[in-house]
């Protein structure tokens, strides 16, 4: 009799259990499908005409050293010439990162050459980089990786366009740096960076964030000359990637890779550095960097989509390309022109843009991994 209720009792709460477990992993399984959906589940076996606007007519592919040209920042319109941020990228997440390398593209010549780096002998992997200029220098703000574990940097270097060096200054590193992507100089030793995940690359929390945005705690950090602070708290975003100043500067840029399928925010900065959104643009695709073009057009390289982007990463297949021109007039609504669109594999083509931007009469796109820059016209 007494070993028939220790059983009825087992029987009791192993129901509880199930009572409890399986709503709990029907949510869980929702969520996932959900995310996977937002993120291009019901198109993953399917492939992108290409499209080019803009009075763009042709592309061309651009081959160099600068593999896995992730960012891109323009150092002047005329002549037309860009930093490149490259390195193979898929090392971040292997115990020992290689290194990469900042280069100059002349899009007269069409030509890509390496830029030394003096007073700056440890390895570089640069990711987001970011110009700023005053009266007397041009600064170069780089996103830094080091191996798992190193806290990721951000480097401060001036540019001597005589010599074609980059002088270094400074590196800056604070516990507030977790997982930066992306960098927007915005003062000679002030900046704004984006989290785009709240725990360090590598780790469990970090892959939990990118599938359950809810626990990303993704930021945005803002760094004074002096110290760091949360800009736009851990949670504010899903995934915040790209960072760049408007032209008037009283704005910041910020594209947040998964809210909504992807979108573009708008903040206003306080005078103590706070951001303080104003609204936001849905793009519908996985919006990477952000360049604003002195028109005050904001160009946005895309990742339409993110699980053949992840199949990208894993296999090197081709992933889709896509490029956005949004331009936010202050008394009417948003316009957004898709510039660029393309399954990854066509003839002239590119695999995931993460960069894109509008140089003299050069459309600029640039990849995470791909071996090659396109360049049309
Ligand atoms: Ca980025």
């Amino acid at each position: 009799m007494q070993q028939q209720k220790g059983v009825t009792k087992t029987v009791r709460k192993s129901g509880r259990v199930a009572n409890v477990l399986i709503p709990i992993t029907l949510i869980f399984v929702a969520a996932v499908i959900w995310r996977l959906n937002s993120a291009g589940l019901s198109t993953f076996f399917s492939s992108r005409a290409q499209v080019l606007r803009g009075g763009f007519k042709q592309c061309e592919k651009i081959y160099s050293e600068a593999v896995g040209a992730e960012d891109a920042a323009v150092l002047s319109h005329d002549p037309p010439l860009v930093f490149l941020s490259a390195a193979p990228h898929k090392s971040m997440l292997q115990p020992s990162i290689q290194p990469g390398g900042i280069y100059l593209l002349d899009l007269t010549s069409k030509n890509v050459s390496g830029i030394p780096l003096v007073g700056f002998s440890e390895s570089i992997h640069p990711h987001g980089i970011s110009v700023y200029r005053d009266q007397d220098a041009v600064y170069l703000f780089v996103v830094n990786h080091r191996n798992l574990g190193t806290p990721d940097q951000v480097l401060i270097f001036i540019y001597d366009q005589q010599k074609n060096q980059l002088i270094f200054q400074e590196a800056v590193e604070d516990e507030k740096f977790i997982s930066l992507n992306d960098i927007a100089g915005v003062g000679k030793r002030k900046f704004y960076a984006t989290n785009d995940n709240g725990f360090p690359r590598g780790s469990f929390r970090n892959t939990l964030g990118v599938l359950l945005p809810s626990f990303s705690y993704s930021s945005v950090v803002y760094w004074d000359g002096q110290q760091t602070k949360f800009a736009a708290e851990p949670g504010s975003f899903n995934m915040a990637n790209g960072v760049a100043l408007s032209n008037d500067k009283g704005k910041l840029y910020v594209t947040d890779t998964t809210k909504n399928a992807g979108s573009l925010r708008i903040f206003n900065q306080l005078p103590d550095g706070m951001l303080q959104e104003t609204h936001a643009v849905v793009l519908n695709s996985g919006v990477d960097n952000i360049d604003v073009h002195p028109d005050d057009s904001i160009w946005i390289g895309s990742h339409p989509n993110l699980l053949r982007f992840i199949k990208h990463v894993i296999d090197d297949k081709p992933a889709p390309s896509q490029v956005f021109s949004v331009v936010l007039p202050p008394n009417a609504p948003p316009s957004v022109t898709e510039v660029y669109s393309s399954n990854g594999d066509a003839k002239n083509d590119i695999s995931a843009s993460s960069t894109a931007l509008k140089i003299a009469n050069f459309l600029l796109i640039t990849p995470v991994f791909d071996d090659h820059l396109l360049v049309c016209s």
